[in-house]
């Protein structure tokens, strides 16, 4: 191999319900997939109220956690994990800005969303938080480790 193999991580990638009820799912995955990650689980899930507190716990303070949550539940969700390296951070740079009015063109929010409480999608900000929200969102056995059978370029 010619390239330096680096340690897999993974991250907690969802489409919102606006994003679902947009169509965007395909036009999410298709990025994720273009860019070599991989897909290592998916779901859709409406979340309850006691999930999502969870989820947002970090933001409870914030004026605009109540409206997050009532958003975040309003419809399902599609829940994923996305493995390669360094996607974390990729995956955040691939969502863009949190607010999409800051967020550049040729990100999924620049191009798709224009309204911070309507931001199509989320992505883990850390490692740490990542492990800890893909813990939250799925079971272990509903989480693929694969490899491809053809190509060692998908890794
Ligand atoms: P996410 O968790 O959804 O990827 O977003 P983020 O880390 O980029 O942003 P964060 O500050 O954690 O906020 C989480 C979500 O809360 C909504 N929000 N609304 N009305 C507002 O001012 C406001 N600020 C944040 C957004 O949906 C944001 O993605």
């Amino acid at each position: 191999r010619e390239f330096v193999e680096m340690t897999t991580e993974q991250t907690f990638i969802a489409v919102k319900p606006d994003g679902v009820q947009r169509g965007l799912i395909g036009p999410i995955i298709s990025r994720f997939e273009a860019r070599g990650f991989k897909l290592a689980a998916i779901k859709l899930v409406t979340p309850t109220k006691e999930h999502l507190e969870k989820h947002y716990e970090d933001l409870s303070s914030k004026p605009f956690f109540p409206g997050l949550i009532a958003y975040m539940g309003s419809g399902p969700v599609c829940a994923m994990v996305w493995e390669g390296r360094d996607v974390v951070k990729t995956g955040r740079a691939i969502l863009g800005a949190t607010n999409p009015l800051a967020s550049a063109p040729g990100t999924i929010r620049g191009d798709y969303a224009i309204d911070v409480g309507r931001n199509v999608c989320h992505g883990s900000d850390a490692v740490d938080s990542a492990k800890k929200e893909i813990a939250l969102w799925f079971k272990p056995e509903e989480i693929q480790s694969w490899k491809s059978a053809q190509f060692d370029w998908i890794y």
